[in-house]
């Protein structure tokens, strides 16, 4: 496998008086920092007995010290199981158990939440709270090259069947949508990448990445605030963004009738549909948006649209990425049809499933290619929703609901949100003689599922539209809810 010089070292070699990572509250850390810091947790790592291979987990908020313990993994030669902070204890579990996680670092604000998921672990877990873990001198051991085939990162998405799984992710896969990702927006001097999406996801963990690989300064925002973000894009002079539609609208909210500044570069917008009101706001406020589309399995993104093309093109994610290959499972251009892609930044395959065969990975979106190719991304193939950027799966739902002893029968499926984008709503027989109202399905919900995935709606029908071989038909859900009504 290709090796090449570990990527903190470079930039330590190459810029380490520089900026790698800052905050708006001042604090600055130099790549040199940086790297001493993480090679001094990697060292308290292997003298904790974390040895390369070993699965550990993060749960943790987006905060300043985090990207030293995941640049410390790579040192080691461990793999990141990167969790959800918004999971309930019981889908930590899960993911504990599944991941095969030997060892957990847990933020301070998180702790109860760690040892409560911990209770259910079915192998002994190490759990270290990661704000007082102690560093120590540099060991002998620690990786001074990186193997790009090497798994690197896990991070946990479901399928139809509601049961999460973790796609893997090499080092090379990182270093290639890094790499795409520069070809495409360029790199130049001054960037400095704002990170306010969770770093337990792809699409915020692609910057911290980008960071080491270009040398480039990250503005990490903990928690998403859009006064502040729009304010440290002058003060802090920030050119990029990622973001989900739901925080672009906010921070256009926000700014009343200012303007971004000239300086300002691309504003990266993905992780769900963006509606075209959002991204006419956008250009009227001189912020230009990428539209891009990517996924976990994609290491983030895989094709984007530039805003040269974006007035001509609106609502189009672009074209894939330089490396990256895509293509529609259908007759012809301009017809809808699964999505495809193919790419040294598409993952290999999920932790512990049977590998991916196929030459082009599947995405489970719809869409089509116009007559110059560029990608318009319509539906989904599944029944997947995605709330303010988080994915819900309904047959999670579903699972949890159908032991509620009121529910006879229940469906799950999307609602349209001006706010959300979609929501799950719950579609439910009760049983005859019992009684049901939304407030305890919300209630029996919080206890077992992050709180995004919460039915904000609950219908009440008398059926459930099912198939011949009885799958529930979710996106009859609604108009089966009609006609029972009319
Ligand atoms: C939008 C966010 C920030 C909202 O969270 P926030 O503001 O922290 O809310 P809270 O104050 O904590 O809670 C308020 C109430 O709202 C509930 N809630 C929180 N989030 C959601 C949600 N998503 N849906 C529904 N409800 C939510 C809370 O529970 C709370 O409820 P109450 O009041 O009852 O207590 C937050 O949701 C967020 O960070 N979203 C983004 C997540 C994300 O990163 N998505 C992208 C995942 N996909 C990828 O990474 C692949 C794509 C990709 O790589 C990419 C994506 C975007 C841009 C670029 C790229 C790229 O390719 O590089
Ligand atoms: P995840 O892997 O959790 O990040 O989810 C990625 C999913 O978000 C994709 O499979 C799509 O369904 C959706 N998605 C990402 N980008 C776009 C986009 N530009 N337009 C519409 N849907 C998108
Ligand atoms: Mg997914
Ligand atoms: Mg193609």
């Amino acid at each position: 496998s290709t090796t090449i010089p570990h990527w903190l070292e470079k930039q330590y070699e190459l810029k380490g008086g520089q900026i790698a990572l800052e905050d708006p509250e001042g604090v600055s850390v130099t790549f040199k920092d940086l790297r001493n810091k993480s090679r001094s947790i990697a060292s308290s790592m292997l003298n904790d007995g974390i040895r390369s291979g070993d699965h550990i987990a993060f749960l943790a908020e987006n905060d300043v010290d985090l990207p030293a313990f995941l640049h410390a993994i790579s040192y080691v030669g461990a793999v990141a199981v990167l969790l959800n902070t918004r999971l309930s204890p019981e889908e930590i579990t899960f993911q504990l158990n599944d991941a095969q996680v030997s060892c957990l670092f847990a933020g301070s604000t998180l702790w109860e939440k760690a040892v409560e998921a911990d209770k259910g672990a079915d192998r002994n877990i190490e759990i270290h709270c990661l704000e007082s873990y102690h560093e120590s001198f540099d060991h002998q051991d620690l990786k001074e090259v990186i193997s790009l085939d090497d798994v690197y990162t896990m991070m946990y998405t479901s399928g139809t069947t509601g049961s999460p799984k973790a796609v893997m992710h090499t080092y090379g896969n990182h270093w290639h949508s890094a790499i795409a990702s520069g070809l495409n927006l360029g790199i130049h001097a001054h960037d400095k990448w704002l990170l306010c999406l969770p770093m337990f996801h792809v699409g915020g963990f692609s910057i911290l990445m980008k960071s080491v690989i270009y040398g480039m300064p990250v503005h990490l925002v903990n928690k998403f605030d859009a006064e502040v973000v729009n304010r440290q894009v002058y003060e802090a002079e920030v050119t990029h963004i990622s973001a989900v539609s739901i925080m672009l609208q906010k921070m256009i909210d926000q700014l009343g009738s200012d303007d971004y500044p000239s300086h300002f570069r691309c504003m990266l917008l993905g992780g769900g549909p963006v509606p075209e009101q959002l991204l006419r706001q956008a250009t009227d406020r001189n912020i230009p948006v990428y539209q891009t589309y990517g996924m976990t399995e994609t290491a983030s993104q895989i094709s984007t649209l530039s805003p040269k093309d974006a007035s001509r093109k609106i609502g189009s994610a672009g074209k894939a990425l330089m490396s990256a290959d895509l293509k529609v499972d259908a007759a012809g251009r301009g017809e809808v049809g699964e999505i495809m892609v193919k790419g040294p930044m598409v993952t290999d395959g999920y932790f512990n499933r049977p590998p991916l065969t196929e030459e082009y990975f599947r995405t489970g979106d719809l869409g089509y290619e116009d007559e110059e190719g560029f990608l318009y991304v319509v539906d989904r193939a599944n029944d997947m929703i995605i709330s303010g950027g988080e994915n819900v799966y309904p047959a999670e739902i579903e699972k949890i609901l159908s032991e509620m002893k009121e529910i006879a029968e229940v469906g799950v499926t999307g609602e349209e949100n001006p706010e959300w984008g979609e929501i799950p709503a719950a579609f439910v027989v009760v049983k005859e003689g019992k009684k049901l109202d939304l407030a305890s399905l919300q209630e029996f919900c919080r206890e077992r599922l992050a709180k995004y995935k919460v039915p904000k709606r609950l219908y009440y029908v008398r059926e459930i539209p099912r198939n011949a071989s009885n799958k529930i038909l979710r996106r009859k859900l609604f108009s089966a809810l009609q006609k029972e009504r009319d």
